[in-house]
């Protein structure tokens, strides 16, 4: 194989380095070892087409690669596939400032997406902790949340174009850029979310907007996971919010243990909210402050003074994942509507004590628009196996009970190979049947992420 790729690619563009194999075949899902065969480094669409066109041809299979900060498996490449990296497709292509549009490669970093926004006095809205590393074609694949989706939306909501080249080898030019298209089916929204099971999203039109005003960022410490709910409604009135955040003390403790930080508070809550907002709604935000305390949702509070003030209390939130990772967490990432999520928190609160009684468990997340992060810790006793095992037996139980409120077993993480044979909690059986249909029609061969996403 490595023969029919160097008729495509030069040699310092194919890589068969054991390093390199671990390095690009894995993501930040632990639970798989990673075994691709070979790693490639396409710098133009043709050579992509020509790539998917020889896995055709020769019947091997491709992961596509971006930031690896996935985790869900979704980029892992654990059977032997290639491995087609977007590190060197990483150039702007184009700009244009009345349209507010930025053309791009694949492998754009999201955060060198935001730099380029703001040095032309523009904003790109999407962001969460892996920003710096994670790339826009893999946002795509993801449609990406992250921080401020209750204010901005998804991934899905900035893309106004996207160049991929499907399974069969195909290009689609998916809307070109345009405003308004009401030409049948849009490519573009089902190629976003694929997690690259339909194809190899290559450049992409993205939507800039204009920068927010100044924003002040407050951590309320509240009495329980019901008040969080209040202090969301106290805040909606008259506040646009920009984010609504929250974690558990146990996620707070531990964040601050591994980046050595100061606590938000005087006296420790079991949670707290983080909120970001526009200056302007400060006497707004204050009253609705006032009520929380008055009503005791909220036992105390603090307010940003500066943008470096602001920077360490979101510091508090964006670093959990991270500082959870040396404990091995087992991850949930679950969503409900907001009408439903004080009983689903009661009931999934309810579920978890009882199935997970000696573990530590840390809650964290988006609440502001329905997401939750729940981290189940490795107790130091258990092997990493035994753990995941015991774990995976409880997630059923929990998963039905996401059901039960039609809630989604990964908001936002994507299904990748962790989630798979659990997608049909989520979705019905004849939704997972036309999956299967459409993955026959963009990729008939099957070379494009098998195993992923669809059971
Ligand atoms: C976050 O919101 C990320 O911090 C990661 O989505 C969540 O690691 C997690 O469970
Ligand atoms: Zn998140």
């Amino acid at each position: 194989m490595t023969e029919a790729l160097a008729t495509i690619f030069p040699p310092n563009r194919i890589t068969r380095d054991a390093e390199d194999l671990d390095h690009w075949g894995s993501d930040r899902t632990t639970a798989y070892r990673a075994a691709p065969s070979a790693v490639v480094f396409p710098e133009t669409l043709d050579e992509v087409v020509a790539l998917v066109r020889l896995a055709n041809a020769r019947a091997f299979a491709l992961v596509p690669s971006g930031g690896r900060t996935g985790l869900s498996g979704g980029a892992v490449a654990e059977r032997g596939e290639v491995v087609v990296s977007f590190d060197r497709m990483n150039r702007i292509l184009g700009f244009d400032p009345a349209e507010r549009l930025v053309r791009c490669q694949a492998g754009v970093a999201t955060g060198a997406l935001q730099a380029f926004a703001e040095e032309r006095g523009l904003f790109y809205p999407v962001d969460f902790a892996a920003s710096g590393s994670s790339q826009i074609g893999g946002n795509i694949a993801t449609n990406a949340g992250g921080i401020r989706v209750i204010r901005y939306g998804l991934t899905r909501d900035w893309i106004a174009g996207l160049t991929a080249v499907t399974g069969a080898g195909d290009v689609l030019r998916c809307n070109n850029g345009l405003v308004k298209n009401a030409t049948g089916y849009d490519f573009r929204h089902l190629l976003i979310g694929s997690e690259g099971t339909l194809g190899l999203v290559v450049e992409a039109d993205v939507r800039l907007a204009n920068p927010p005003q100044p924003q002040r960022v407050m951590v309320l410490g509240c009495s329980a996971f019901d008040a969080l709910m209040h202090v969301l409604g106290a805040f909606q009135q008259g506040v646009t919010l920009s984010a609504f955040e929250f974690f558990s003390d146990s996620a707070l403790a531990k964040v601050r243990a591994a980046r050595d930080l100061p606590p938000p508070l005087r006296d420790a809550c079991p949670f707290y909210a983080l909120l970001e907002f526009d200056e302007s709604a400060l006497d707004a935000a204050s009253r609705a402050f006032e009520r929380c305390l008055e009503r005791s949702w909220v036992a105390d509070g603090v307010l940003s003074q500066s943008d470096a003030q602001a920077a360490r209390l979101w510091a508090l939130r964006e670093g959990i994942s991270e500082s959870l990772a040396p404990h091995t967490p087992y991850k949930n990432d679950l969503s409900v509507r907001l009408s439903d999520m004080p009983k689903f928190l009661e009931a999934a609160d309810a579920l978890i004590s009882q199935a997970y009684p000696e573990f530590e468990v840390c809650w964290y997340g988006h609440i502001g628009d329905g997401n939750l992060h729940l981290n189940i810790l490795k107790p130091s006793g258990w092997s990493e196996p035994e753990f995941r095992a015991h774990c995976h037996r409880v997630s059923p139980e929990l998963f039905k009970l996401v059901a039960e409120y039609s809630g989604s077993i990964s908001a936002e993480h994507g299904v990748g190979l962790l989630k798979r044979e659990f997608l049909g909690y989520s979705r019905s059986p004849e939704e997972v049947a036309l999956m299967r249909g459409l993955k026959r029609t963009f990729d008939p061969n099957g070379v494009m992420n098998p195993r992923k996403l669809i059971p």
